[in-house]
């Protein structure tokens, strides 16, 4: 196994990622600015299937119209090039000051038509460039302090802001879906929409909720210390998973986007091995920050990593199902009962409340006893993410 990737892996990057010069809020740049151009060719080189971006990341903010046909341009003929695809792009609504109480729910309405706008422009441009999801990170959607938002009325906010856009890209007829993602805090100190089940919950009250699903990250979950497998599942299950942000973190802390595969490994083992069996078929699209301690050596050494780290997980995981002791394993764990209906087939409540078996024969004593042998399965599952299975 050499763990190369290919782009029949459909991995993708942001332009943000590799890009990103090491700004924070206690120290400076550490990395000079990194032209779209080269991160295209250097990603295309390292096995990538594509790149992502937000507006601001291809056209510098406050670009005039010449400059920002010839951005285009030049990262056109960079794709034709290389053969990269462009599955995704996002719109700034974040860094320039005017979004510093939000963008589609910032308390002024009329920079929340401004977000509108600077959305739609960007929506054209991916659209054009062979984009089918669209994602919205709500960055500075939220606030510090109780009276400062409305929560409901914020909510309206941004429940008219993507009815809107849906409408906007029904009537241009875009074959574009949108892919919201949480975040519980940083940069505000609570954001809207915080976790995958605030989002699903709040998509089921749009308008055209089939035209919405998430992208979740791997760290903004784990940042409220929740399981992102789980999250991810629950997505799946609801046929809402429409975009992925891979990367790494180490518990409830500050958004640390580490290259995927650092952080939390047993997370990520268990959420390859869900990515592959339930035949997710989108990106692995990394959102990490090669650490500011690195160059350039150590920006592309990052990429390639998540890249590999992926790959690695993906074998371990794929020798974990295979494994005979293993699927013992999972039927010793009754795995395949929990697949199982409960009910039978036209079980009705009076033939449940029929079967004595169910309640009043049921050795419920003798159910109690039984262990749920999950100690010896979890601990395959070790010895094949670690490579230990001799
Ligand atoms: C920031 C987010 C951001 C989105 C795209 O925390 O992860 O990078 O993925 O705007
Ligand atoms: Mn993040
Ligand atoms: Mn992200």
């Amino acid at each position: 196994m050499t763990y190369t990737p290919t782009p029949d892996d459909k991995f993708t990057f942001g332009l943000w990622t590799v890009g990103w010069q090491g700004r924070d809020p206690f120290g400076d740049a550490t990395r000079p600015a990194l032209d779209p151009v080269e991160s295209v060719q250097r990603l295309s080189e390292l096995g990538a299937y594509g790149v992502t971006f937000h507006d601001d990341d291809l056209i510098p903010f406050g670009s005039d119209e010449t400059e920002r046909e010839g951005h285009i341009k030049r990262f056109r003929q960079a794709l034709d090039a290389t053969g990269m695809k462009v599955p995704m792009a996002t719109t700034n609504l974040f860094t320039h000051p005017v979004f510093k109480d939000g963008a589609f729910t910032s308390n002024d309405r009329g920079v929340r038509r401004y977000a509108l706008r600077k959305t739609m422009r960007n929506i054209d441009l991916a659209v054009e460039l062979g984009a089918e999801t669209y994602v919205a990170w709500g960055g500075r959607e939220g606030a510090e302090s109780g009276a400062a938002k409305d929560v409901r009325d914020a909510l309206s906010r941004m429940k008219e802001a993507f009815d809107f856009l849906a409408e906007y890209c029904t009537e241009q007829g875009y074959d574009l879906r949108f892919a919201i993602e949480p975040k519980p805090n940083e940069p505000r100190g609570d954001i809207l929409l915080p976790t995958v089940g605030h989002a699903l919950a709040f998509i089921e009250r749009l308008e055209r909720p089939e035209l919405f699903g998430v992208n979740p990250e791997v760290g903004h979950e784990q940042m409220a210390g929740l399981n992102f497998p789980h999250g991810i599942a629950q997505a799946l299950w609801a046929g809402k998973l429409f975009h992925i942000d891979l990367n790494g973190q180490s518990g409830i802390k500050y958004d640390q986007d580490l290259r995927f595969g650092a952080g939390d490994l047993r997370q990520a083992f268990w959420l390859v091995d869900l990515l592959e069996s339930a035949g997710y078929a989108g990106p692995r699209h990394f959102d990490f920050k090669p650490p500011r301690t690195e160059d350039f050596d150590g920006v592309w050494e990052s990429a390639a990593g998540c890249m590999r780290n992926y790959l690695i997980l993906k074998d371990r995981a794929a020798a974990f199902r295979a494994d005979p002791a293993v699927q013992q394993a999972l039927r010793a764990a009754k795995l395949d009962e929990l697949a199982t209906p409960t009910l039978a087939a036209g079980e009705t409540p009076a033939t449940l409340l029929a079967d004595r078996s169910a309640f009043e024969d049921y050795d419920v004593e003798a159910a109690a006893k039984r262990g749920a042998a999950l100690e010896a399965l979890d601990q395959l599952a070790l010895n094949h993410l670690l490579g230990a299975t001799a």
